[in-house]
């Protein structure tokens, strides 16, 4: 038997289909006996996969391992497993042992690390394992040999999602990942292509990826969603993809294809690619149920732009937060706020773009997020490469000041002053209180006004320091937030 373990990584409000086990999951079905541990969803999983193992002769443990604390699960469960079971070989993948590749195989309790797609280097690692080929045959596969010295096969060339066949949702209870969002009462996730094109220098979806994009047909995206339509009673979706819209016409197909299904959705998207669309596309994506696009701003400065390699101006933000008001689609800013050369400026800067925005588009949903490093396939933005020197085993990643760092919320960046990093934070807050996110459905209304109300004159004046009323009253309305069985 082969166990697919997914390491709790989220709330169980938040708790969505586990994408990286089901694409595992999908190439053994009919060809393996395979069992999927949900850490989402197992209050237990250790205590689960101790009795697995204890019952059947498990050939391998797969283990999806995102940056974060999913890696902390993750490193608590197999360390315990390696002692207790110390023939059972365990195979790490996902981004964290695509990105930090040596440091997973520094770990006793890694054999394997799978670098980038993993359905086929997944399926020939197990014909290694069974003796029907060598290991230094498995593109995209690391591995230790007997000495621990470390081996990076090369790269495998990425697959579209056509490639593959469908999930097997019936492996999953999937009554406990449907959920109510601010999108729907059904709420489920899908991803429809694989990597991203670009070459942005702060992500870490190209260290894993490399700069490609391979996507899935739009009539294999119609095809699946009808299925969690009709078998779920699915009627909203988020899409995981980086880069859900690369070419118009792909777009345009996609959004005549599924507005039929008459369900509300959220991607992710570039700018630049977005606005290049007429205006006869964002109205058929529109009327096909997007309501809200989450774009990649990053800085409001074209020197920082530039330095991120981000390959856009801020004039095309601003352009679009204009032009797609009249679609009725809201776009959702995320900012990379902290430029190493000169924090200073690009935090000054970029507040005052912010402030911009919203005038433009007071609906505009915004994100402030601190920059911090990801190793880079060539240099890392703002030049630190020997700056941050980067943990060397998963232990260490998963200590609290390295949890703090990759959570980026308390990142303790020496180009990041306290007083400046005190600053961008209590903006963020200020901002997120005078237009409270359409995303948090448990918000109740009394909240809503209380915070808009608190935060007006801060938002007017621009002065965000001390913002004790509005941590306060956060506080509150936290406490008594409903619970989402109860929406
Ligand atoms: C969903 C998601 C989440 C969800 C996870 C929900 C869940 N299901 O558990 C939530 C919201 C919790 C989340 C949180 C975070 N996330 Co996140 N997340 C994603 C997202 C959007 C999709 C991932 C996904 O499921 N993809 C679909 C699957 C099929 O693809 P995949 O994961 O790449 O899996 C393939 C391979 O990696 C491989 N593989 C994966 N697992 C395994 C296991 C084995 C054994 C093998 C052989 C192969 C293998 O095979 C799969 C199929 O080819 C990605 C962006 C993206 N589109 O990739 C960001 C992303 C992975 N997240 C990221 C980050 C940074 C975070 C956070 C740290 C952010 C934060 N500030 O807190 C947190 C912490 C995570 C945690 N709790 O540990 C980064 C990671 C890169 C980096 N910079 O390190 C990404 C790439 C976003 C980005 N663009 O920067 N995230
Ligand atoms: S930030 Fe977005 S556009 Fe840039 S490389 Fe990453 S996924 Fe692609």
């Amino acid at each position: 038997m082969i166990v697919l373990y997914h390491p709790k990584s989220t709330k169980p409000r938040s708790r969505r289909f586990p994408l990286a086990v089901l694409s595992l999951a999908t190439v053994l079905e009919g060809r393996e006996e395979y069992v999927i541990v949900d850490g989402n969803v197992d209050p237990t999983p250790d205590a689960t996969l101790e009795a697995l193992m204890h019952t059947h002769a498990v050939e391998l443990l797969a283990v999806s391992v995102m940056p974060g604390p999913q890696m902390v699960a993750a490193v608590e469960t197999c360390r315990k497993i390696r002692a207790s079971f110390p023939r059972v070989p365990i195979v790490w993948g996902g981004y964290f042992p695509s990105i930090y590749t040596d440091a997973a195989l520094n770990a006793a309790y890694v054999d394997f690390a799978v670098r980038g797609q993993g359905e086929d280097t997944f399926l020939e690692l197990l014909g290694a394992l069974k003796g029907a080929r060598g290991l230094e045959s498995v593109r995209g596969l690391s591995f230790k040999d007997r000495s621990g010295q470390h081996h990076h096969n090369p790269e495998r060339a990425m697959k579209s999602p056509d490639a593959f066949p469908w999930y097997p949702y019936h492996r999953l209870d999937a009554g406990k990942y449907i959920l109510p969002t601010f999108l729907g009462r059904r709420t489920a996730v899908h991803q429809a292509s694989v990597g991203c094109p670009f070459r942005c220098n702060f992500c870490g979806v190209i260290s894993a990826y490399g700069s490609r994009e391979k996507m899935e047909s739009p009539s294999r995206t119609e095809a699946i969603l009808g299925h969690l339509k009709s078998a779920y009673g699915v009627d909203a979706m988020q899409f995981y993809d980086n880069n859900f819209f690369l070419r118009e016409d792909h777009a345009r197909e996609l959004a005549d294809r599924i507005a039929p299904l008459q369900m509300s959705w959220w991607c992710e998207a570039r700018i630049d690619i977005v606005l290049g669309f007429s205006d006869a596309t964002l109205g058929a994506i529109r009327r096909s149920g997007c309501t809200m696009i989450f774009f990649g701003a990053e800085s409001g400065s074209d020197w920082v732009l530039k330095e991120m390699n981000k390959q856009l101006r801020a004039e095309q933000t601003v352009e679009l937060a204009r032009r797609i008001r009249q679609f009725g689609i809201t776009p959702e800013f995320s900012f990379v706020v902290g430029n190493p050369r000169d924090p200073d400026r690009d935090t000054h800067e970029c507040l005052q773009f912010i402030r911009k925005i919203k005038r433009i588009n007071p609906e505009a949903e915004i994100i402030v997020q601190h920059y911090v490093p990801v190793p880079q396939r060539e240099h890392m933005y703002g030049g630190v490469d020997n700056q941050v020197q980067f943990p060397t085993t998963p232990d260490e990643w998963a200590t609290k000041q390295w949890l703090n760092f990759t959570v980026r919320k308390d990142p303790a960046m020496p180009w990041l002053r306290p007083r400046l990093k005190r600053r961008i934070d209590n903006f963020e807050l200020v901002v997120a209180s005078r237009w409270p996110t359409v995303q948090d459905i448990r918000l109740p209304a009394w909240g809503r006004r209380l915070l808009k109300a608190l935060s007006a004159w801060r938002y007017r004046l621009a002065f965000y320091s001390f913002p004790f009323e509005l941590q306060w009253a956060q506080r509150l309305i936290d406490l008594r937030k409903p619970k989402l069985e109860s929406l």
